[in-house]
């Protein structure tokens, strides 16, 4: 045990361009599955809050969808703006990118972060994808030439690979201060949007094209008993044309994501799921501000 007064805490916010797997950090420092996450990018639509709790210490991260720069619907320059919120209050910066190298959308990430007055550390993530090692050496030296981060961190967050050294750092740059959540409180966000966000993220897997960049999920009724929760879902899609592609022939496509969500859910909730879903048309509800904030993708900034 450490002595009183000793105790740390702060917003460590967590940005990069989409894709580069700052849900899949957040949930692997967190300890605990806060935020979804799959192969496409654009996944996290929300700023999510993902808290570590330590006898000595109390870190919150701050997810964020990936900035990116060619935001044309209405629902990418809320993204955005979500991202770009979490900085303000940040004590830590984590900028995420890919060990495979420098892209231009992180150039543009870092334009944004120009003005940020917290500390960064550039986390350089799925260094498991990159053998041999060596072949990482030109990036991080480019990187380390511009003498913008406070530090530079190569992990694996798939693999669990130097979290331990992160989070040394990131607690370094700490300040000193009390508990913000109560100790057992992993994340910010309720039961019905986690519902939601496990179905989403099944549906984002099963589905490709533009098709997952056209879902919305909406929660419903939520009976939850003792033994069954009873769940009633909404998905939502951007054009008439997508709703049989969700469904597949004879609804064999809904039924297969359903069930993979059901699993999901059955382990979250603890107790056996019974969830029903209905596929309903909102055409063009990504550029739709009344459709955004009754899909909870309400202005968070
Ligand atoms: N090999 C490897 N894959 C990773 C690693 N971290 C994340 N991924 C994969 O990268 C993909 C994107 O991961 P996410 O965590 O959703 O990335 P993100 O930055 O949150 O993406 P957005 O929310 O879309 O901005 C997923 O397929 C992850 O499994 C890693 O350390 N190694
Ligand atoms: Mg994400």
């Amino acid at each position: 045990m450490t002595g009183a007064g000793s105790f740390r805490s702060g917003f460590v916010a967590v940005v990069g361009r989409p894709n580069t797997g700052k849900s899949t950090l957040v949930n692997a420092l967190v300890g605990e599955k806060v935020s979804i996450v799959t192969a496409r990018p654009q996944t996290t639509r929300h700023r999510i809050l993902g808290i570590r709790s330590r006898s000595d210490s109390q870190v919150v991260f701050v997810d964020t969808p990936g900035l990116h720069g060619n935001a044309r619907k209405l629902i990418n320059r809320t993204m955005n703006r979500a991202a770009a919120s979490s900085l303000a209050d940040a004590d830590v910066v984590l900028f995420v990118i890919e060990a495979s190298g420098w892209h231009a959308a992180d150039e543009h990430v870092l334009q944004r972060l120009s003005r940020v007055a917290a500390p960064m550390i550039l986390v350089v993530n799925k260094t498991d994808l990159v053998r041999p090692r060596s072949k990482m050496l030109p990036l991080l030296e480019a990187v380390q030439a511009r003498q913008l981060f406070a530090e530079i961190v190569p992990v694996s967050a798939l693999e669990s690979e130097n979290l331990e050294r992160l989070m040394e750092l990131i607690l370094a740059r700490l300040p000193a201060g009390e508990r913000f959540y109560p100790e057992d409180m992993k994340t910010d966000r309720g039961r019905d949007f986690r519902i939601g966000e496990i179905l989403r993220e099944k549906l984002m897997a099963a589905l490709e094209r533009e098709v997952p960049y056209g879902l919305a999920v909406e929660i419903g009724a939520v009976e939850d008993g003792e033994r069954l929760a009873s769940i009633d879902a909404r998905i939502w899609v951007a054009k008439d044309s997508q709703r049989p592609i969700v469904l597949g022939r004879g609804g064999e496509r809904l039924k297969a994501i359903g069930q993979a969500a059901r699993l999901d859910l059955e382990a979250f909730l603890g107790k056996k799921v019974f969830l029903q879903t209905h596929v309903k048309v909102r055409r063009n509800w990504a550029d739709d501000a009344r459709a955004l904030r009754q899909f909870g993708y309400e202005d968070e900034s």
